[in-house]
C-alpha cells in the first residue's frame, strides 16, 4: 500500500540569546505645520529601478550569470589539486554581502574558507569571516581590531556547496559597509590548526561593490515560501524570527484562530509577546511585547477574542519565579495572580466557554480545573507520575497527559 503523508510546512521561531547587534530604532513624530501648495506637474526623471536579489544560496551558480566576475585565479595553482579556485563574483545589496566561488574541476577535499576583510581601505584586514560549507557549523566573524576575541556567529543557512560555493553574510556585522576589499580568500585543508593545516588555494585582493539591489522583504520571502512546492513529509523550515530578544528562551506558543498571530512566552526575556504571521501584512515577522517581568513562565493560553492571556509560572532553576497562574489583561496590561496554590504548574488549557482553566501540576502529580472567576481549584485527578504536557478533546470529556518527561541531560543508562 502506498503511504500517504500529510505535508507539513514548518515555521520556526528561534529563541536564543542575542550576541549582537540590532538596536531598535525609535522614530519620534515632531509637531509640524502642514503647508498646502498648488500641485505642480514636474516631469521628474524615472527613479532608478532597484532590483531584487534573486540569488538562492544552494551551491548552484546559474543564478549568477548576470553578475560580473570580480577576480580570476590561476588554474592549476592549488596545493594538492583538491580545490582549485577559478573565479569569484561578489556584491552587496541593502542588507547582505553575497559571494560565489567557482572552481576548476570538481571540488575535492577541503575544510573551511577564510575571508580577510578590509573595510576602511588601509589595506589591512579588519574582520576575518570563516565558514565551513560541508558542516552545519555557524559561520564566524572575528573583529581583528577588538582587544579580546569576540567572534560573532551567524546562521549556517548562509552558505552552500554544489558545483561551486555560495555565501551570504549580513553587512550589519561589518559596520554596515556596503563596499570593502577582500584582501585574501583562502581555502583551508587539513586539521585546524595542526602541522598539516594548509592553504589549498588562495586569491585576492578584490573589491566588493554595492549594487542597486535589495533583499526580498520578509513578507515577500514568506509568500514565496508558502507557494513553493516541496517533497517529503515536511518542508524545510521557514525562520520567522531568530533575532528578537523578546523571544529569547521561548518556552511555549499558541496560534490564534485566524492564523495571523502567534503568542509566545519566553523564559530568558520573561516576556509575553505576539508575532505577526499574517502573509498579507508588511509587518510579517514583527514581534510586539505584550507583558514583561513574567519570571520563569511555563505555558500560556489566550481567549478567543485575544484580550486575555493565561500564563503559568514556576520558581525555576534559580528560584526567581513563583508557582502561579497569572491572568494578563492585554488591553490594560494588568496582571492578576489567579492562584498561588499550585505545586509546579506546567500546562494551562482554557475550557471552550473560557470560564475555566485546566492545569497540570508537576510537583503534586495532579490535574486540576480552576474557576477563572473565583480561583477555586477542583482536583480532577492525582497520583500522576511527573505529569507535564496535556491536551483535551473539544467536548472536554477526555484529557491526555504525558507523564515522566525527560529532563535536560536525562538519558537511559
Ligand atoms: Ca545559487
Ligand atoms: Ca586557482
Ligand atoms: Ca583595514
Ligand atoms: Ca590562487
Amino acid at each position: 500500500m502506498k503511504k500517504k503523508y500529510k505535508l507539513v510546512k514548518i515555521l520556526i521561531f528561534m529563541g536564543f540569546l542575542l550576541t549582537c547587534c540590532n538596536s531598535e530604532e525609535v522614530s519620534v513624530l515632531e509637531e509640524s505645520t502642514i503647508q498646502v501648495t498648488q500641485p505642480q506637474i514636474i516631469s521628474s526623471p524615472t527613479p532608478k529601478e532597484i532590483g531584487i536579489t534573486k540569488i538562492e544560496i544552494d551551491g548552484e551558480l546559474d543564478d549568477w550569470t548576470n553578475y560580473k566576475i570580480l577576480s580570476e585565479d590561476d588554474s592549476g595553482d592549488s596545493e594538492s589539486g583538491e580545490f582549485d579556485i577559478k573565479l569569484v563574483k561578489a556584491f552587496t545589496n541593502d542588507q547582505y554581502f553575497y559571494l560565489m566561488i567557482d572552481a576548476n574541476r570538481r571540488i575535492g577535499e577541503y575544510v573551511q574558507i577564510d575571508l580577510d576583510i578590509d573595510v576602511n581601505g588601509d589595506g589591512r584586514m579588519d574582520y576575518m569571516a570563516v565558514f565551513r560549507p560541508r558542516t552545519d557549523d555557524d559561520s564566524i566573524l572575528m573583529n581583528q581590531n577588538a582587544d579580546e576575541e569576540n567572534p560573532v556567529t551567524f546562521n549556517p543557512d548562509n552558505f552552500a556547496e554544489g558545483d561551486g560555493i555560495e555565501f551570504k553574510m549580513p553587512i550589519s556585522i561589518i559596520e554596515n559597509q556596503h563596499s570593502f576589499t577582500i584582501t585574501n580568500l583562502r581555502i583551508m585543508k587539513g586539521v585546524c590548526c595542526e602541522a598539516d593545516w594548509q592553504v589549498e588555494d588562495s586569491m585576492g585582493s578584490f573589491k566588493v561593490e554595492n549594487l542597486e539591489e535589495r533583499e526580498l522583504a520578509k513578507s515577500e520571502k514568506y509568500n514565496k515560501w508558502l507557494s513553493s512546492s516541496f517533497e517529503g513529509i515536511a518542508s524545510k523550515p521557514f525562520v520567522i524570527n531568530d533575532t528578537d530578544p523578546a523571544v529569547s528562551g521561548a518556552r511555549a506558543l499558541i496560534v490564534n484562530e485566524q492564523n495571523t498571530t502567534v503568542y509566545i512566552i519566553s523564559e530568558f526575556s520573561a516576556i509575553l509577546s505576539k508575532v505577526n504571521i499574517d502573509p498579507s501584512s508588511a509587518n510579517f515577522g514583527e514581534v510586539i511585547v505584550l507583558a514583561e517581568g513574567l519570571l520563569r513562565p511555563t505555558d500560556l493560553d489566550i481567549n478567543g477574542t485575544e484580550t486575555i492571556a493565561y500564563v503559568t509560572t514556576e520558581s525555576g532553576f534559580d528560584q526567581a519565579g513563583k508557582e502561579s497562574l497569572l491572568q494578563i489583561d492585554l488591553k490594560t496590561n494588568e496582571i492578576t495572580e489567579l492562584s498561588n496554590q499550585l505545586g509546579h504548574p506546567t500546562n494551562v488549557i482554557l475550557s471552550q466557554d473560557e470560564a475555566e482553566g485546566y492545569i497540570v501540576d508537576l510537583r503534586n502529580g495532579s490535574f486540576y480545573r480552576i474557576d477563572l472567576e473565583s480561583g477555586t481549584i477542583t482536583t480532577i485527578n492525582k497520583g500522576l507520575n511527573n505529569p507535564y504536557p496535556a491536551a483535551i478533546n473539544q467536548a472536554e470529556t477526555d484529557a491526555y497527559i504525558l507523564t515522566d518527561p525527560a529532563a535536560k541531560g536525562d538519558y537511559p543508562k
